[in-house]
């Protein structure tokens, strides 16, 4: 029997290119948590649990993260069967409430392991890719209209995205409406324009909010209201053509199934990370597929790791209407993969190669590593 003999954690600060402004946080740095767990046939898997904002976006930071893995799953795991990941997500779920995120970080590399050791790609550990690349967006959220405007132009002109995300919810509606209308006016039919709100509106604003973006051209709005509201979601996704998205409302299948019976949403952004893993991501496709409702694959800014192994379960999903953001590598300064994930005409590639397909530069991870002495600030080159 192949043993997990050792879970080894490790927190990343790595710059962003540019300010992105949230409408809960402004992130100048990315922080991911990386898992390498080491099996005792001398294989190796790795994952990635990374979270946004520290804790203004959600319940768990980098540092909740590392401690749940180290405190509570990696002695519970150590001395169990490599290749029982089902077995191993069944303890984690009875002995860790919530903690998706660490969750996600564990079944990575565990999954990871097992198809280094049995020498496929983890999309044939899910039933196998129906795609070799996914149609990819960029998210606009520099804070100033003309810096996206000429961000977008750039990117549609050299073929890289023409899928556009907007950050609004930090101003006032009319503001952000005017925002919007700018953008999309500047790239008319040459791209798809939609918005994430993260949560920032009232019911009310919404209501203005959503008639203005539809006006101005908008596609989708993604999570304007409060996780919890979704009696307003639904009006909400009711009451206009354009599409609702659900994200932050979405944390795993128990809330996909309730979203989807709410009729909360139009779409589901299915973020492994959020959902728990790998495993439960592809729970919530099902239910949102079971549901007739659209599906986007979202990211959590994951570095090129977390990033891969989406991609790996995304290959395998039959119709992502709303395409992808997993464009997270491209957000951040440098890229901590060897095989960097490959971005070309608007779409990002499936990764080859066994496990996630990804391999670590450890001069990079060693370089960005938060306990090798290095302040975020002076990661950041303040
Ligand atoms: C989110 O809320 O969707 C994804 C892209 C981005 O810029 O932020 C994230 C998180
Ligand atoms: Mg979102």
């Amino acid at each position: 029997m192949t043993k997990i003999d050792q879970i080894e954690t490790m927190i990343l600060d790595i710059p962003t290119i540019r300010g992105h402004v949230l409408s809960m946080a402004t992130m100048r740095t990315q922080t991911a948590v990386l898992v390498k767990v080491k099996f005792s046939d001398g294989s190796e898997g790795i994952g990635e649990g990374t979270t946004i904002g520290g804790l203004s976006y959600g319940a768990e930071s980098p540092e909740s993260i590392q401690s749940a893995i180290e405190t509570y799953m990696a002695p519970a795991l150590t001395g169990r069967d490599g290749n029982d990941v089902n077995g191993a997500i069944q303890l984690i779920d009875r002995l860790v409430k919530g903690n998706r995120i660490a969750k996600a970080a564990v079944e990575g590399a565990l999954w990871d392991g097992l198809g280094k050791r049995v020498n496929v790609p983890l999309s044939q550990l899910f039933g196998g890719a129906v795609h070799d690349k996914l149609p990819v967006a960029w998210t606009l959220a520099s804070g100033n209209s003309e810096t996206d405007i000429a961000e977008a132009l750039e990117m549609i002109e050299i073929r890289r995205h023409n899928i556009f995300k907007l950050k609004i919810g930090k101003r006032s509606v009319r503001d952000d409406v005017a925002h919007v209308a700018r953008i999309k006016q500047a790239v008319g039919d040459a791209a798809s324009v939609r918005v994430d709100i993260n949560t920032a509106w009232s019911l009310q604003e919404a209501r203005w909010g959503l008639k203005g973006l539809q006006e101005a051209g908008c596609e989708l709005v993604e999570q304007p209201l409060p996780a919890r509201y979704r009696k307003a979601m639904a009006e909400l996704a009711s009451g206009y053509e354009i599409a609702v998205m659900a994200d932050e409302a979405l944390n795993g299948p128990e809330d996909a199934l309730e979203v989807a019976a709410a009729k909360a949403a139009d779409v589901f952004a299915v973020k492994v990370a959020q959902s728990g893993g790998l495993k439960r991501a592809s729970e919530v496709i099902a239910i949102g597929q079971a549901a007739g409702l659209g599906l986007y694959g979202g990211t959590m800014l994951e570095t090129g790791l977390g990033t891969a192994a989406a991609l790996q379960l995304f290959a395998t999903v039959e119709t992502l209407r709303w395409g992808t953001e997993f464009f997270g590598p491209l957000l951040l300064t440098d890229d901590i993969l060897a095989n960097p994930v490959v971005y070309r005409d608007f779409c990002v590639e499936i990764p080859r190669g066994p496990g996630i397909g990804a391999t670590l530069d450890p001069d990079k991870t060693d370089f960005y590593r938060r306990d090798r002495g290095r302040t975020m600030k002076a990661v950041a080159g303040k």
